[in-house]
C-alpha cells in the first residue's frame, strides 16, 4: 500500500475508534458531550495517530493497542486545541475550518469539553483490554501524563504565554516549542513503540527521532502561519505576527527558517537509521511533515 492509502486508513479507524470512545450526545449532561464530539470527529490531520502507528508498525505492535495509544494522543490534542482557543489564552474563533468550541457553545462548555477530553485519554489508555503488559501499560500512561503536564505541554503553553510581547532567544524558543508540541509528539510516537514492546535502546532512539521531529512540526507551523491562508489553514493564518510572537521566522527571517527545516528534516531520517526499511512509514510520515501545506 502507498504512503497516502496508509494514512488515510489510519485515519479511518482513528475517526471510528473516537467515534466508539467518546460518550454519545443522547446521554446526559448532553451539551457537554456534543461539545466534547465537535472538537473531536471529523477534524484535523491525525498526525498524532499517525506516528502512533507507523512506530507500532515498525515492531508489529497490535492494531487494537495501537488504536487506543493514537486516540489517547489525539484526545489530549483536541484538549488543548480547545482550551488554546479561549478567550483567556489565545482567543481565537476558528479551528479545523469551524467555529472553536466556546464560540460554538459557551466558555464554561468549551473549558469542561477541554477537562472531560483530557480524562477521557486516560481513561482510554487505562483500559483493561489494551493488550499489552501491564508494566508497559504503566509506563505508557506515566509518559501520556508527563508530556501533557507542567514538564510538557502545559509547561510549554505557560512559557509560550509568558513570552508574549517579549523577544525569545532561539535556546528558549527551542525549550519552549520542545515542551508544548514536541511532548505529545514524541508521546505518539514511544506509546506506538510501547505498544510493539520496544526497547529501551530503541526508545531511546525514537525519542531523539521524535524530539527532532517535533521541531519540524513547529518550524513548519511558523512558516505556513505567513505564507499560508485561512482558508488554506482552517485556522487563523497570520497570528504569530499579530500577536508579537517569537517565532522561528521572526527571529531568522524565513530564508534561514526553512533552511533550519531542512537540516532537522535530515536529522529526523538520520536519527531513524538503525531501524533501515522497518522504519519506511516514519520516513514517509516525517516527509509528509515537512511538506505539508495545511
Ligand atoms: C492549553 C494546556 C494547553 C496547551 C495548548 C499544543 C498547544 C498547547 C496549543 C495548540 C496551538 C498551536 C497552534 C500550537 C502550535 C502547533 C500545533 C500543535 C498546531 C496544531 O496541531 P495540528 O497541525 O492540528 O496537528 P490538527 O488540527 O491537524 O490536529
Amino acid at each position: 500500500m502507498n504512503f497516502l492509502g496508509w494514512a488515510a486508513s489510519i485515519q479511518q479507524r482513528t475517526e471510528v475508534a473516537l467515534e466508539l470512545a467518546l460518550p454519545p450526545s443522547h446521554i446526559s449532561p448532553t451539551r457537554l458531550h456534543d461539545a466534547m464530539r465537535y472538537a473531536v470527529l471529523g477534524g484535523g490531520k491525525r498526525v498524532r495517530p499517525l506516528l502512533c502507528h507507523a512506530t507500532g508498525d515498525l515492531f508489529k505492535a497490535t492494531l487494537h493497542s495501537l488504536d487506543m495509544a493514537a486516540i489517547a494522543t489525539e484526545l489530549i490534542h483536541a484538549y488543548s486545541l480547545i482550551h488554546d482557543d479561549l478567550p483567556c489564552m489565545d482567543n481565537d474563533v476558528l479551528r479545523r475550518g469551524k467555529p472553536t468550541c466556546h464560540i460554538e457553545f459557551d466558555e464554561v462548555t468549551a473549558l469542561l469539553a477541554g477537562d472531560a477530553l483530557q480524562a477521557l485519554a486516560f481513561h482510554v489508555l487505562s483500559s483493561h483490554s489494551l493488550d499489552v503488559d501491564l508494566s508497559h501499560q504503566l509506563d505508557m500512561l506515566n509518559l501520556l501524563a508527563t508530556a501533557s503536564g507542567s514538564r510538557g505541554m502545559a509547561g510549554g503553553q505557560a512559557l509560550d504565554i509568558a513570552s508574549t510581547n517579549q523577544q525569545l532567544t532561539i535556546a528558549e524558543l527551542e525549550l519552549m516549542h520542545i515542551h508544548k508540541t514536541g511532548a505529545l509528539i514524541r508521546a505518539a510516537v514511544l506509546l506506538g513503540a510501547h505498544c510493539g514492546k520496544a526497547t529501551s535502546s530503541e526508545l531511546d532512539q525514537l525519542s531523539h527521532f521524535a524530539t527532532r521531529l517535533g521541531l519540524l512540526f513547529q518550524i513548519i507551523d511558523d512558516i505556513l502561519d505567513i505564507e499560508s491562508d485561512t482558508a488554506t489553514l482552517g485556522k487563523t493564518a497570520g497570528k504569530d505576527v499579530a500577536q508579537n510572537k517569537s517565532t522561528y521566522v521572526s527571529l531568522l527571517g524565513k530564508t534561514q527558517a526553512k533552511e533550519l527545516a531542512v537540516c532537522l528534516l535530515h536529522e529526523s531520517h538520520a536519527a531513524l537509521s538503525s531501524f533501515g526499511d522497518r522504519a519506511l512509514r516514519l520516513h514517509e510520515l516525517t516527509d509528509f511533515i515537512a511538506e505539508r501545506n495545511f
